[in-house]
């Protein structure tokens, strides 16, 4: 190893700047052929004009095999189901919206936006009906956020590790830019009476599915997003409009919005009472999870994404919490022994996928990578941790520490270490 490359941590963890200055080779397709004066050795597509100007791009066809994982369709249900981000073949923090996730309780309505509209009502001065033309008017804000499911990664809660890709433990989690109307400006036009502490929003889906929102949480921060990632939502995310609740667990960010009432209670719909609490380890139910805590997990390499042989790599992952800013990241290639800080992409951003990066040598050997991202409230728990805190019997908000199994064949694979 050349002295300029300075170890972080057990197990070839390097400083991935002095990687950088070291001028390592990590990869070449070996020595370039002289081309000859008539361009003999131009590729094939560089040898006529290519196809012209298209009115809405596409992805490259050599990777069509970047598709949302897991469709999963409940049985007996029109509609109702999940798919995933392929976390594993996205680099940096925005997901492409053809590949944000989804989770649906009666599939995907096809609204005409003429005919669309928000009701705002219950205990306010002044019950009001807008348009879509007509909030289209209004002042908007952008801001990039993460939208987590709160059932996402629940499938290590298994006895056994799931033998699954990262799209499929940890894909119901995505990210994007979300523009739209602050909700605290039509809550203020319509008059907030002083009983009012919670706001009932409703969707026009097949299942209305509804749920009860503090109202603190309307005035703070909560969005009534029309585009995401710069053009109008698409209709798995919402169109023509939803609820956007920074930070909070996706089932509350209601999608197709149609109604926001005013409260003095929650409704305690299905959605918060049946569905997202969590069983405590006493036989109580912990209803109302709204933040979604701090997590981490390492995209490359993970199962899937095989190593090529011993060498150099660049360990990457994604880390997000929705209270807040993720403040430090470490990796550990060693099963936990000895841990290193990974860089952080900048600028990091509150309740945001944040990318971090360390450089790593393998050295062929079998070993396991995690990651553990920290927050202004504390660290990942490990998956042992977690259970111990809250009992075997929840579901949702699982944010345990992902540890990968690197195979000596360089394949890899879900373990619990
Ligand atoms: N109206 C309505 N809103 C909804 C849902 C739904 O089925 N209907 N699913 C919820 C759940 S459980 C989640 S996790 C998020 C998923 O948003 P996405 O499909 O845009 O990723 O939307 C929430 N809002
Ligand atoms: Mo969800």
């Amino acid at each position: 190893m050349p002295d300029e490359l300075i170890p972080i941590a057990g197990n070839g963890l390097l400083n991935r700047r002095s990687l950088l200055k070291a001028g390592i080779v990590m990869g070449s397709v070996g020595a370039l052929p002289q081309a000859n004066a008539q361009g003999q050795l131009r590729p094939i597509w560089a040898q006529s004009p290519g196809a012209g100007v298209s009115g809405y791009g596409q992805p490259s066809a050599h990777e069509a095999h970047v598709q949302r994982g897991a469709f999963s369709l409940q049985v007996g249900t029109n509609g109702s189901g999940a798919s995933r981000s392929p976390l594993q073949h996205l680099r940096g923090t925005i997901t492409p919206n053809g590949v944000h996730f989804e989770r649906h309780h009666s599939g995907v309505p096809d609204i005409d936006p003429e005919q669309h509209s928000l009701t705002i009502h219950g205990l306010v001065d002044r019950p009001l009906k807008f348009s879509v033309n007509n909030l289209m008017r209004y002042p908007m804000v952008s801001s990039i956020k993460f939208l987590e499911c709160s059932g996402n990664s629940g499938v290590n809660l298994r006895p056994e590790p799931a033998k699954l890709d990262c799209a499929n433990i940890h894909g119901l989690v995505s990210g994007s830019e979300w523009t739209g109307i602050q909700l605290s400006t039509l809550l203020d036009e319509a008059g907030i009476q002083s009983q009012a502490k919670w706001v009932i929003a409703e969707g026009s889906d097949a299942a209305k599915m509804n749920r009860s929102v503090p109202l603190d949480k309307m005035l703070d921060d909560a969005i009534l997003a029309f585009y995401q990632n710069g053009e109008r939502l698409r209709p798995e995310q919402g169109y023509p409009m939803r609820l956007f609740l920074p930070g909070y667990e996706g089932n509350a960010s209601v999608k197709w919005l149609s109604g926001l009432r005013l409260s003095s209670q929650p409704a305690m719909s299905r959605q918060e009472t049946s569905k997202y609490t969590d069983l405590l380890k006493d036989g109580r139910s912990q209803m109302f999870t709204f933040p979604m805590q701090i997590k981490s997990v390492i995209t490359s390499p993970s199962p899937g994404l095989s190593l090529a042989g011993k060498g150099f790599y660049e360990i990457s992952g994604i880390a997000w919490s929705g209270q807040g800013s993720v403040k430090r990241v470490e990796i550990s290639a060693d099963g936990g022994r000895t841990w290193a800080e990974a860089e952080l992409d900048g600028p990091v951003l509150p309740q945001a996928l944040t990318r971090f990066r360390t450089a790593w040598q393998w050295n062929g050997g079998a070993c396991v990578l995690l990651s553990r991202a920290y927050d202004d409230h504390g660290v990942q728990p490990t998956r042992a941790e977690l259970l111990a805190a809250r009992g075997e019997q929840f579901f949702y908000h699982y944010n345990a520490i992902q540890s990968w199994q690197v195979n000596g064949n360089g394949s890899l694979e879900n373990c619990y270490a």
